[in-house]
């Protein structure tokens, strides 16, 4: 049977440390589908769909890897996609509460799908789309902490914000 994974997020926007993970899911699942979700407790500075575009971009040399989006629960599009895996990636213990509390939950809705969880690489730790959000907004260097296309959106949007 083939392996298929979801890898959802808010990507809000894709850092590094998102395409890490989803670099390494790719080499060990057989399809991994990144799917765009709103996280309803924050409110987020791209738009789905410009969202989905950096995902596509960053991510256009990785065969195997799928980009969309969804409006509805995590584990009906997993099912939607007769994925068996949903890839999630871990950075310290402050994640772990929230998202053993998701797992617990999708197990819950649908215990034939299977969480899997890939620990951040070290370079990548502290990392998150909020910092890097935060950074660019005040004009700090980001060009460590995402892709070049990412680096320029984001620039666009701050400039646009201050005019
Ligand atoms: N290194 C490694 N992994 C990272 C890093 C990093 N530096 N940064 C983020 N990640 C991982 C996160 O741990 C996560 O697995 C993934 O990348 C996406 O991260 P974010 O920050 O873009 O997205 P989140 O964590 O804010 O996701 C919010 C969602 C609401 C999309 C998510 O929580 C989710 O999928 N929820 C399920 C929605 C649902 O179905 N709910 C009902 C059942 S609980």
């Amino acid at each position: 049977m083939a392996s298929t994974a979801v890898c959802s997020g808010s990507f809000d926007p894709v850092t590094l440390g998102h395409l890490d993970i989803i670099r390494r899911g790719a080499k060990i699942f057989d399809t991994v589908y990144i799917c765009v979700l709103n996280n309803s407790s924050k409110n987020p500075l791209f738009t789905v769909e410009e969202r989905c575009d950096l995902l596509k971009e960053v991510t256009k040399d990785i065969p195997n890897v799928v980009v969309e989006s969804s409006k509805g629960l995590l584990i009906d599009y997993a099912r939607s996609k007769n994925a068996n895996a949903i890839l999630r990636g871990l950075r310290a213990v402050s994640d772990f509460e929230y998202e053993m509390q998701i797992t617990s939950m999708n197990r819950v809705l649908d215990d034939k799908i299977e969480t899997f969880f890939m620990m951040t690489n070290n370079q990548y730790s502290f990392l998150s789309s909020s910092i890097v959000k935060e950074v660019a907004k005040y004009s700090g260097d980001i060009s460590e902490l995402v892709p070049p296309c990412v680096e320029k959106a984001l620039k666009e949007k701050f400039s646009h914000m201050n005019e």
